[in-house]
C-alpha cells in the first residue's frame, strides 16, 4: 500500500490510517481507565539528539552517535512505549567517515523525515565534510550514499512542502534557512538568518513545522548542559519574520520547580503528531547519578504536549518532564520488548544491533565463524587506548544499577596480549578487567586509566590458580563480571564457571562521568583484545549477559 506523507498538512487518510487513529484513541481511553503509564527515557543510555517521524501508524526515532559505528540508530514503535532497534543509517565507510574521531567529533545530530515514499536522515560529520542527508525507501535497511550540503552549522534538519524541502541549520549564530534540493544537495536559495532565539547561548537544534496557518520554528539554547531549554517562535512564512512565543521556554529544568528533578538539562527537541492527532515531544536529557555526574551519556525522553488551534505547544502542563504518564496501552500492540529486560548474547548468530565499534572497524579483528559459539576477537596493532579502531566491540551501559558478565577463553593469548571487559567512556577514560600473558604467566589485571593517571592491579590469587591448571588442560576459561551501581563499578571473576566470585577491585563511577571525561557520548560495556607485541593475539569470548536491576 502507498503510504501517505506525515505533514500536518496532508489531509489524505488511506483506511489504515483511520483505523489505526480509531485503535490509537481507544487504546489511551483505555489507558485513562486503567491508569497505564510509562517511565521516561523511553531510550535509557547513551541517546542524544532525538528526531522523530512517522508514517500511517509507524513511528521512527534517530539518535546522534559521535565517533560510534554504525552510525545514527535507528529505533521504531507503534505506540511510543516499546522502541525496537530496526537498523542504522550509516553502515558504509563512506557515510560514516569517523577514522582517528573522539568522543567530540563525528556523527552529530541527526533529523528524520518522510516525504512522498522516501525517508530521508540528514545530519553532520563534523569531522567530515559537515551537513549531508541520506535517504532509503526502507528505513530498516540499505540507506543512500551521503548527499553533502553547502549550508554549514549544526544540527540539520528538512521541511518539505508542495515539493520543496527546506534546511535548516546554525551556520553562524541563530537560525539559518535555505531551499535545497534533497537528492543532489544543491542549494537554490541563498541561506537567510530566520531567528536567533530569546538570548540564550548555543541556539541549535531547530526543526520546522506548519500548523494553523503559521509556521513553527522549535529550537534549543542555552547549551547541552543544566542551562538547556527548548523555544518556540512562529511566522506566517516560513523564512520569517518569526516571533517568539510569550511564554518561552516550552521545556527546561533549569527552574526552581525542577530543581531536584532526577533528569536534568531537558532540551533538543523534536515534535511529532501521533496517529489520533495527538502532539508529543521528544527531548534529551541526562540523569545526575553520582553527585553532580551522569555517566549513561544523554538519554531519550519523552512528552505529551498540548497544542490546541492557534495556541503556542504547552509541552507536558508546566514545560518540565514528568516519570511517567499515560500513552497507549503496550500489550496491545503485541510489543514484548522491554528497556529493563536482561539481555543473554551467546554469539551463536551476528553480533545484534546494540553492538558499536569505535570508528571503521577493521574486520580482520572479528569473527564469529572461526569457533562455533564464540566471539573471536584479534587484537589489532593499537590498543583500546587508541580511537583509530581498536579490537573491541561495546554495548551501551542503559541502566544505574547492572550486571554484566562474559566468559573468556584465554588459551590462545600471545605473548603481551590482554583481552577482557571493560567499562569504557573514552579511549583514556575507563575500567577494564583483563587477562594478560606476560613472561609465559597469565595474570587478571585490573587498570584504572584517568587520563594522564593509571593504575594498574594484577590478582595473585588468579596467577596461582593458573599456574597449577595442568598444560593438557586446552582451555582455559574465565568468567569476568562488573556490578554497577550509582556510585561504583566492582569488578569480580569466576574460575569454576560462575559458582564462585573473587572480588578484584571497585572503583567509583564518578571519574567515567561527562563531567570528568568529558565528550559527548556515555559509558559502554566492551569486550576487547589487544597486544603489546602486536596484531594478532587471540581471544575467544562465549557470551555476554547483561541484566539490569531494579
Ligand atoms: C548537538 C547539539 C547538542 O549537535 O549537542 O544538546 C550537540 N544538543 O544540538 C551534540 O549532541
Amino acid at each position: 500500500m502507498k503510504r501517505t506523507g506525515i505533514s500536518p498538512l496532508n489531509k489524505r487518510k488511506s483506511a489504515a490510517h483511520r483505523l489505526a487513529a480509531l485503535f490509537f484513541s481507544l487504546s489511551l481511553a483505555w489507558a485513562a481507565t486503567f491508569a497505564w503509564s510509562i517511565s521516561d527515557p523511553i531510550l535509557p543510555g547513551f541517546y542524544p539528539d532525538p528526531s522523530v517521524c512517522r508514517v500511517d501508524s509507524d513511528y521512527y526515532m534517530v539518535n546522534s552517535s559521535f565517533c560510534y559505528y554504525p552510525g545514527v540508530p535507528i529505533h521504531h514503535s507503534r505506540d511510543l512505549v516499546h522502541w525496537t532497534q530496526i537498523g542504522h543509517c550509516l553502515t558504509t565507510e563512506t557515510q560514516a567517515n569517523l577514522k582517528d574521531v573522539n568522543f567530540w567529533g563525528g556523527i552529530y545530530a541527526p533529523t528524520i523525515r518522510y516525504y512522498e515514499g522516501t525517508f530521508y536522515m540528514v545530519t553532520t560529520n563534523v569531522s567530515s565534510r559537515g551537513n549531508f542527508i541520506v535517504y532509503t525507501d526502507n528505513p530498516a535497511g540499505q540507506w543512500s550514499e551521503p548527499v553533502w550540503l553547502e549550508q554549514g552549522g549544526i544540527d540539520p534538519s528538512l521541511y518539505f512542502e508542495d515539493g520543496h524541502c527546506y534546511l535548516v541549520s546554525n551556520p553562524d549564530v541563530g537560525i539559518w534557512l535555505c531551499e535545497i534540493n534533497p537528492k543532489t544537495g544543491e542549494q537554490l536559495t541563498p541561506s537567510k538568518l530566520i531567528w536567533r532565539g530569546t538570548g540564550g547561548r548555543h541556539p541549535e537544534a531547530p526543526h520546522i513545522y506548519q500548523k494553523d496557518g503559521y509556521y513553527y520554528l522549535l529550537i534549543a539554547e542555552g547549551g547541552t548542559e543544566y542551562g538547556h531549554k527548548v523555544t518556540i517562535a512562529r511566522s506566517e512564512t516560513i523564512d520569517g519574520p518569526y516571533e517568539s512565543n510569550p511564554s518561552n521556554p516550552i521545556l527546561t529544568h533549569i527552574g526552581r520547580n525542577a530543581q531536584y528533578h532526577p533528569v536534568q538539562g531537558t532540551g533538543h527537541a523534536d515534535l511529532f503528531q501521533a496517529v489520533d492527532g495527538s502532539w508529543w515531544l521528544v527531548c534529551l536529557g541526562f540523569r545526575p547519578q553520582s553527585y553532580s555526574h551522569h555517566l549513561l551519556g544523554r538519554e531519550t525522553f519523552l512528552a505529551p504536549v498540548r497544542w490546541d488551534e492557534g495556541a503556542w505547544p504547552v509541552v507536558n502542563g508546566n514545560g518540565t518532564l514528568t516519570d511517567s504518564f499515560h500513552v497507549v496501552e503496550p500489550a496491545a500492540t503485541g510489543s514484548d520488548v522491554s528497556v529493563s529486560a536482561p539481555i543473554h548474547t551467546s554469539f551463536d548468530d551476528d553480533l545484534g544491533l546494540e553492538w558499536n565499534y569505535v570508528s571503521y572497524p577493521r574486520w580482520e579483528c572479528y569473527s564469529m565463524g572461526a569457533r562455533e559459539g564464540f566471539l573471536r576477537i584479534i587484537s589489532a596493532d593499537v590498543g583500546i587506548e587508541s580511537n583509530d579502531s581498536p579490537a573491541m566491540v561495546c554495548r551501551r551501559q542503559q541502566h544505574m544499577t547492572f550486571v554484566a558478565e562474559t566468559g573468556l577463553d584465554f588459551s590462545e593469548l600471545m605473548e603481551g596480549g590482554e583481552a577482557g571487559l571493560a567499562v569504557y567512556m573514552t579511549t583514556n577514560y575507563h575500567y577494564r578487567m583483563g587477562i594478560v600473558l606476560e613472561d609465559g604467566e597469565h595474570k587478571l589485571r585490573l587498570t584504572y586509566r584517568l587520563g594522564m593517571l593509571e593504575h594498574v592491579m594484577d590478582d595473585g590469587h588468579f596467577s596461582r590458580v593458573c599456574s597449577n591448571m595442568t598444560s593438557d588442560m586446552v582451555t582455559r576459561t574465565s568468567i569476568l563480571r562488573v556490578e554497577g551501581t550509582a556510585d561504583a563499578y566492582t569488578f569480580l571473576y569466576s574460575l569454576d564457571g560462575g559458582k564462585t566470585y573473587e572480588k578484584v577491585g571497585a572503583m567509583d563511577t564518578r571519574f567515567l562521568s561527562s563531567e570528568t571525561a568529558g565528550g559527548f557520548t556515555g559509558v559502554y560495556l566492551a569486550l576487547y583484545s589487544q597486544c603489546s607485541s602486536g596484531a594478532g593475539s587471540i581471544a575467544d569470548f562465549s557470551h555476554f549477559d547483561y541484566t539490569p536491576v531494579e
